[in-house]
Parts: structure tokens; C-alpha cells; sequence
């Protein structure tokens, strides 16, 4: 028998999103490339498929030099198998290896060389198979069958009968301990890929999702509990998703980016409501949802009646408010709607007249008074009151202005939609009446298409266009993850998710007071549909309450918490799970080892005003509250910036760095 190294293990990661993006899971794999290319260095490969159009402009092909890859590779090219090796042109640049499965297919009756024969020529060190989805998850079940020496690890980023189940019109959670799985994925035709997946979650030696609202799916729907444990090893099986905090971080200059992206988002709202502009830009927030177009899932249907409880509420309390509230979801359109640029164009020209006349005024000022030779009445003298304006102008000013007024109300949508009547976004503002109206405190505007900063509407690109925003809003029903809040967070900008949503429920799980922090969790797991839409009401009417002070205060403790979203902290789990699989696979190589458990701590509320009174009533004591935040790297009050860097590292970044 031989024996493997585990201290320094091989690690595959094999997605079918490797290097070619699809979803989700490719920003997931790419994001994390650099922590884990640091982890690994050359011990880490990524294996995806290869799509010839796509991988010119993904990967730079390299020399194999792993002399028993190389072997490998040799041998199923003789096979007629087509590959591509070198590195992903990624921060990191880890080292990939693309296979054509095209060329594989033909031969799967007779399958004689594979990658995993690998682990036959390296025998000196342990080989980590790690797969995500059951699209790359197929090889588990092969590999098990085989006996080959590695170990396995199985993420799946949602289930195929979870999302199926969801995106019908089924009371998901409160019957998922009933459904007969089988028979579900029969009658949706998934049959053969259902089995797959529950295949490739039963014969990993680590099973893993990427919350604990998938977990609970998974446990339920694929019958095997995330996680697991050895007598020295045990681990939850939730590997959520991180990010690159740094990409976003913008220090201590992101409020002023809020401000100059809103200045943007102010002018296309001018635009927008040209003719019937007589809200308080000041007193205006800008709320939005984004996403792809899943009606239900995404919480769209909530977002709207939410925002029509909001309107009658800021109406009721004759508050000074005004709610722009933007829906950002792709849909099939033929073009933008001549209306919506029409508002567009008619601003910009009389924007430039009044540059124009301004300019002219202040040249005739200018004339005058360097010709001032002294007498008289000195104002007089510079400018006449009736010669500031001259009759061209005050003429050119009017046509202007005419060209302000309009028919109808602003429009709800910002393009011609390919099915404007059947449409559920346009049907559901339609049912609630929230139509643009003079009255109304909250506005709607339909964005049905990706920002872009070549877009001639608002020209903003996604990232600056959150910025501007107020307050992210993503009610999701069925969201394992939801990267869309996440940002939001690494930008300072709060937002509403809720506890069927992934990173809902994992900022619920390590914050003590979410909504300090402006994570504001909207219970849709106990509630009623009607009472989670009063919550997400009251959460958006507190909103409006606060002052410009307040909303300050609150992105900055938002913004305080992007490091721990960032994959040096979230990618700890990975490690975690890595190290179970090692464990269970080679248990003797750690015999006379620790136990190790992983306690976890809560983040205690912001010590900053107004946090300091409440935590004294809270029962938590200050050492507590000391610990938790020394523990989770926050800084202590007195503590230097430089002392902060040790704790985070002693503590925190288990990672070899
Ligand atoms: C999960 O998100 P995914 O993006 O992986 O969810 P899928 O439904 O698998 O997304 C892929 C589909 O979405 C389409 C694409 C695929 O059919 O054609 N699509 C698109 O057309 N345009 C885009 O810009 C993006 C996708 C999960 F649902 C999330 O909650 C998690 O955050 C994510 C990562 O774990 O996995
Ligand atoms: N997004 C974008 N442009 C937009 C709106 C959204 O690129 O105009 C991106 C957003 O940054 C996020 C992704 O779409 O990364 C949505 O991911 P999420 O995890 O929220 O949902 P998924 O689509 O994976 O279910
Ligand atoms: C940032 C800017 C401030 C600005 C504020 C507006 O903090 O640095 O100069 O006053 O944004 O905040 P608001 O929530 O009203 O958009």
C-alpha cells in the first residue's frame, strides 16, 4: 500500500464553469483562484471543459512539465482525446486543463485513459478531487467504482429538483420533508440528471453546499446531510461564497463614489420624469433589485407589493420622502422606448441652453464691468435687470421649456418589451397601481436589461450604478447564495435580503444585530407571505425615516464588514473541508493528532454611536464583546491598526499567509 502525503496534497477542481462562464459558479471559482493558487501554488490545476471559440481569450497554453500529467495527457491524446493545458488569465493564474468532452464522448463504451490514472504514477502525495455541480459531478461515482486512490469532495450550488420545485408554484419549504423525490424528478423530466446529483453527493467522501438553506434542501431533496465528522475532524459542509473585497474596496473614498454615482442616477431621473419633475431630488432615495429574471425566486412579486404598502404608508404619514425604486431583470425587448430617450434628449437641450445663456450673461457682466469708469450707481451700471436676458434667449428658454410637457406620466419601463402585456413585472406594478402618478411617493422604473455604462439612458455600469443607490433589495425565495446583497455589502451600500436566501441567513448566523450593520433579514421562512411583505415594508419605511446623518453612519458600518466576505475569511471553509476529506480517506496519516472543533462567534452590534447604550442593557458583557470582535478581527477601541493586523492573522486568516 502506499503512502501518501497529506500535509502536501494535490488538488483538482473541476467545474464545468472553468473558464467558461455561464452563471454564478464561474465567478465563484475565478474569485477564489488567487487564495487557493496561494494555498497550492503548483499542487492546484482546474479542469472544465473546452469550447475552442472561448478558450483563446481564457487560457494561455503552457508546457506540461508535471512529468506524470504529461503521461497522462500524451496518453489520451493517442486516444483521440482533444485537451487544452495552461494557465487561466485570471488574478492568480492557476493552471488549467480543458477537455474537449466532445472527443470523449464517442468513446465511453471503451474508456482507457483518463485524467485520474494520474494518481496511479504520483504516488508520493494525496490527491484532493474537488467537484462542483453535477454537471462535472458525474466523475464521483466513476471514481468510487474504480477504487482510484484520491479523495472527494462534492459542492453543489443548489439542487436540480430545488429549483425546479420552486419555479413552479409549490409551498417549497413547508412540504419538502413530503415530496416523493423520485417521482418529482420523473414528472419534470430530470430523471437522469437527479440521479447524477444524488449520485455525486452520496459517493463523495465530503459533501458540501454553499449555505444552510441549500443544506436543508440537500438534506431533504438528495437524502444526505451536508458535513460530516471523524473522531478528530468535524465540519458543518457549508463552504459559502466569498468574494474579492479588494476589487471593490474603494477606503475611505466610497461615500464619495455614493455621491457621484447618485449625481448620475439624479440626472437620468430628471430625465425620466421630465414634465412631471416635482419631487426633492435631496429628499429622494433610490432603491433597486437585480438579477436574473425569476419572478418568484428573485422576490420580485414581494419588492412590489412592498413598495405599494410603502407608498400608501409615506403617503398616510405625509412624509417629505420620495422613493425611486428601480427593477434591473433582462427580458426580450426590441429597443428603448422612444419615450424614455425623448426625456433624455429634452433635458440635455435645455441643460445646454441654460449653459448657453449663463455663459452669455456672464461674458455681458464681464464686458461691462471692465468698462466701468466710475459714477452712478455701481450694480446698475455692471448689469441692468432687463439685460440680462435678451429677447433670443428668454424665446429659445420658452421652446425649451414647451418641449418639457407631456401627455401622460413617466413610464414604468424603460424599453419596448417583446411581451408588454403578459409580462409578470409590468402586470404586477399594473395590479398594485403604482403607476408613476403625481401623488405617488414611490416611483417605478423597469430597467429590463443589464446596466451598461455605454447605455444612453442612465450610462452607468452596474458596480456605479449600486453605488448611487440607497438600498439594495433582493427578497428571494429561492436563492442559494445571492451574490447581489454580498456586493452590495463590500460597497457600503445596506441592503434587504431575506432567511430563505444563502447569504441572508449566513449574515443572520454571525451578526448579533444585522440591521446595525444595514443587513436587514426579511423572515420568509415563518411568516406568512402577507406578513413578510408588511416586514420588508416596515424595514423600507424605517429606512426612509433616517436622516442623511444616520444613512452615512449606517454604509460605513455596511462597508465595515467586506473583509469578512472576502475569500481570505469565507475561503476558510474550503480549507476545513479539504482537510475532513484527507481525514477520512487517509484517517491513519493522523492518528496522534488534536481534536479539533470550530467554535463559531457572533459579531457583537457596532460600538459606535448609537450601539454603546444597547449593548449595556443586552446583557453581554464588555470582555464578551471584546473577544467576539478580537476573535473576528475587528478592531478594539485603542487598539492600532498595526496591533489589528496581528489579530487578524493569529485569528483569523488561518491561511498560510
Ligand atoms: C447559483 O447560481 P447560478 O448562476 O449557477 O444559477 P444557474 O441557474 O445555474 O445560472 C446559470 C443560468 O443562468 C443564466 C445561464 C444559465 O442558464 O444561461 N445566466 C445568464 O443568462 N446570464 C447571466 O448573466 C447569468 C446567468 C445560485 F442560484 C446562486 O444563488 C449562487 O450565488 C450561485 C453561486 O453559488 O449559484
Ligand atoms: N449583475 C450584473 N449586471 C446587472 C445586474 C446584476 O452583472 O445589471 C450581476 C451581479 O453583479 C451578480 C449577478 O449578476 O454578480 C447575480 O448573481 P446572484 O448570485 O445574485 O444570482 P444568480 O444569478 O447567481 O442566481
Ligand atoms: C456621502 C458623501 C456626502 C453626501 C452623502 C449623501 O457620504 O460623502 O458628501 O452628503 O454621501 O448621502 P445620501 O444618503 O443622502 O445620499
Amino acid at each position: 500500500m502506499v503512502h501518501r502525503d497529506v500535509r502536501n496534497p494535490m488538488l483538482f477542481e473541476i467545474a464545468w464553469e472553468v473558464a467558461n462562464k455561464v452563471g454564478g459558479i464561474y465567478t465563484v471559482i475565478r474569485s477564489k483562484a488567487p487564495v487557493t493558487v496561494h494555498e497550492f501554488g503548483e499542487r492546484y490545476t482546474l479542469i472544465g471543459p473546452l469550447f475552442y471559440k472561448t478558450a483563446a481569450a481564457e487560457v494561455e497554453p503552457e508546457e506540461v512539465t508535471n512529468p506524470f500529467m504529461k503521461d497522462i495527457l500524451e496518453e489520451m491524446s493517442r486516444q483521440g482525446i482533444r485537451w487544452l493545458y495552461g494557465r487561466w488569465l485570471i488574478e492568480g493564474a492557476p493552471q488549467v486543463l480543458l477537455l474537449d468532452t466532445g472527443s470523449i464522448s464517442s468513446r465511453l463504451d471503451d474508456w482507457k485513459a483518463d485524467i485520474w490514472k494520474f494518481v496511479a504514477r504520483e504516488k508520493s502525495k494525496a490527491v484532493i478531487a474537488h467537484f462542483h455541480e453535477w454537471l462535472a459531478g458525474v466523475g464521483i461515482p466513476l471514481l468510487r467504482k474504480r477504487h482510484v486512490d484520491l479523495t472527494t469532495i462534492f459542492t453543489t450550488h443548489a439542487t436540480l429538483l430545488g429549483r425546479y420545485l420552486c419555479a413552479g408554484s409549490v409551498d417549497f419549504y413547508n412540504n419538502i420533508q413530503n415530496f416523493v423525490v423520485d417521482e418529482e424528478a420523473g414528472k419534470r423530466g430530470i430523471y437522469h440528471r437527479y440521479c447524477i446529483e444524488r449520485a455525486a453527493a452520496h459517493c463523495s467522501d465530503v459533501f458540501t453546499t454553499v449555505s444552510q438553506i441549500t443544506a436543508y434542501e440537500a438534506e431533504h431533496l438528495l437524502q444526505r446531510k451536508p458535513g460530516g465528522f471523524t473522531l478528530l475532524y468535524d465540519i458543518h459542509g457549508v463552504l459559502p461564497n466569498g468574494l474579492n473585497a479588494v476589487k471593490f474596496s474603494a477606503m475611505h473614498e466610497f461615500q464619495n463614489l455614493h455621491a457621484r454615482n447618485k449625481e448620475k442616477i439624479h440626472n437620468f431621473v430628471r430625465g425620466h420624469f421630465y414634465g412631471h419633475f416635482d419631487f426633492d431630488l435631496d429628499n429622494t432615495l433610490y432603491f433597486f433589485t437585480a438579477g436574473r429574471y425569476e419572478f418568484r425566486n428573485k422576490g420580485v412579486d414581494m419588492f412590489i407589493e412592498s413598495l405599494a404598502r410603502l407608498n400608501s404608508r409615506l403617503k398616510a404619514c405625509n412624509s417629505p420622502m420620495t422613493v425611486v425604486a428601480f427593477i434591473i431583470m433582462p427580458a426580450a425587448t426590441q429597443s428603448f422606448a422612444v419615450e424614455a430617450l425623448k426625456g433624455q434628449a429634452v433635458t440635455k437641450q435645455l441643460k445646454e441652453t441654460v449653459k448657453d445663456i449663463t455663459e452669455k450673461i456672464g461674458q455681458r457682466i464681464f464686458e461691462k464691468a471692465a468698462r466701468y469708469t466710475g459714477g452712478g450707481d455701481i450694480v446698475s451700471a455692471v448689469m441692468e435687470q432687463n439685460e440680462l436676458l435678451t429677447n433670443e434667449d428668454r424665446v429659445l428658454l420658452k421652446r425649451r421649456v414647451i418641449a418639457l410637457k407631456r401627455g401622460g406620466w413617466p413610464p414604468i419601463v424603460t424599453h419596448n418589451m417583446v411581451d408588454d402585456s403578459s409580462d409578470p413585472i409590468l402586470n404586477a406594478i399594473r395590479n398594485v397601481r403604482l403607476l408613476n402618478g403625481p401623488d405617488d411617493r414611490v416611483k417605478v422604473i423597469f430597467h429590463p436589461e443589464f446596466m451598461s455604462s455605454n447605455n444612453p439612458l442612465i450610462g452607468l455600469d452596474y458596480e456605479d450604478f449600486v453605488r448611487g443607490c440607497h438600498l439594495g433589495v433582493f427578497p428571494s425565495y429561492y436563492e442559494p447564495w445571492g451574490y447581489t446583497p454580498a456586493e452590495c455589502t463590500v460597497m457600503g451600500v445596506p441592503s434587504i435580503t431575506t432567511n430563505l436566501s444563502g447569504f441572508g441567513g449566513f449574515m443572520e448566523e454571525i451578526l448579533e444585530t444585522s440591521s446595525d450593520y444595514g443587513i436587514y433579514v426579511v423572515d420568509r421562512r415563518m411568516k406568512s407571505a402577507d406578513e413578510s411583505i408588511n416586514q420588508l415594508a416596515d424595514h423600507m419605511l424605517q429606512f426612509c425615516q433616517k436622516s442623511r446623518r444616520q444613512r452615512i453612519n449606517q454604509r460605513n458600518r455596511t462597508e465595515r464588514l467586506s473583509d469578512l466576505l472576502d475569500w481570505k475569511i469565507m475561503g476558510m471553509e474550503y480549507v476545513r473541508a479539504r482537510k475532513l476529506a484527507l481525514h477520512r480517506a487517509y484517517p491513519d496519516s493522523f492518528v496522534g493528532s488534536e481534536i479539533e472543533s470550530h467554535r463559531k462567534v457572533k459579531i457583537p452590534k457596532p460600538l459606535s454611536a448609537p450601539g454603546s447604550p444597547r449593548i449595556k442593557g443586552s446583557g453581554i458583557s464588555d470582555e464578551e464583546i471584546t473577544e467576539g470582535m478580537h476573535n473576528l478581527g475587528f478592531r478594539i477601541p485603542g487598539q492600532t491598526d498595526d496591533e489589528d493586523d496581528e489579530v487578524n492573522k493569529e485569528n483569523f486568516f488561518l491561511y498560510p499567509f
